[in-house]
């Protein structure tokens, strides 16, 4: 076992049984005309963190370690979307309405396609999620037992939305969890402080963070 400098105390990393999980790089988060946008964000705090993001999957696939990538969306005909969620953001521009980049959040849009520089390569899983956690009505659990993965190291956006989530889930679930806090990032900087605040407090209650560096130098 190796441990990554991390905190709020280093993380025992199982070279085995780990996976890196990608949330939701996608041009809908980052690009104008996207749902991030149209809900009034300045995505270009998303588009700075693509090179560390980058980089993160390059150390992962270059130790011959696993990444996971998702995809918040819906199917076309809205029948995976509550009301509940449809009818929140921004009132002219729902889940599900035609934008600059397509339909809003709807599998195989322009918009909803993970950006190219992130894009998955053959053999590595991409899940389609729903919701706002990765576990939610996917088959993640399933996928992550059958390879015997026990810890995740997370990428992706945003912090205090789908990140968070999918990392609540996942400890609950008995993973441990690491975030990469360069390679994660929201459209509010002082959600984005207090979710890593929030997770590694009270002895990594959720989990632990740690800087990209200092994870590649120990998967590598
Ligand atoms: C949001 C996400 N923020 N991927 N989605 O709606 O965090």
């Amino acid at each position: 076992m190796t441990d990554i400098k991390a905190q709020p105390f280093p993380f025992p990393l199982q070279r085995k049984a780990v996976a890196l999980i990608v949330i939701d790089m996608q041009r809908d988060f980052s690009e104008p005309g996207g749902f991030g946008a149209s809900l009034g964000n300045d995505v270009s705090r998303i588009t700075k963190i693509i090179p560390d993001v980058k980089r993160l999957i390059a150390g992962f696939r270059h130790a011959g370690l696993p990444v996971i990538h998702t995809m918040e969306c819906h199917k076309p005909d809205l029948s995976d979307l509550p009301p509940a969620k449809r009818s929140r953001g921004n009132p002219s521009l729902r889940i599900g309405d035609k934008g600059p980049m397509g339909r809003i959040l709807i599998a195989g849009e322009p918009g909803t396609a993970i950006l190219p520089e992130l894009a998955p390569i053959d053999g590595e899983i991409v899940i389609e999620k729903p919701g706002k956690g990765a576990f939610y009505a996917t088959e993640l659990g399933d996928i992550l037992n059958h390879k015997d993965i026990k810890q995740l190291v997370f990428a992706g956006v945003t912090t205090e939305v789908c990140v968070q989530t999918t990392m609540r889930e996942a400890n609950d679930r008995g993973y441990e969890c690491l975030l990469a806090e360069e390679a994660t990032e929201s459209y509010f900087p002082e959600f984005k402080a207090a979710a890593i605040a929030m997770i590694r407090a009270q002895g990594a209650i959720v989990g632990w963070t740690a800087h990209v560096d200092d994870i590649l130098e120990t998967i590598s």
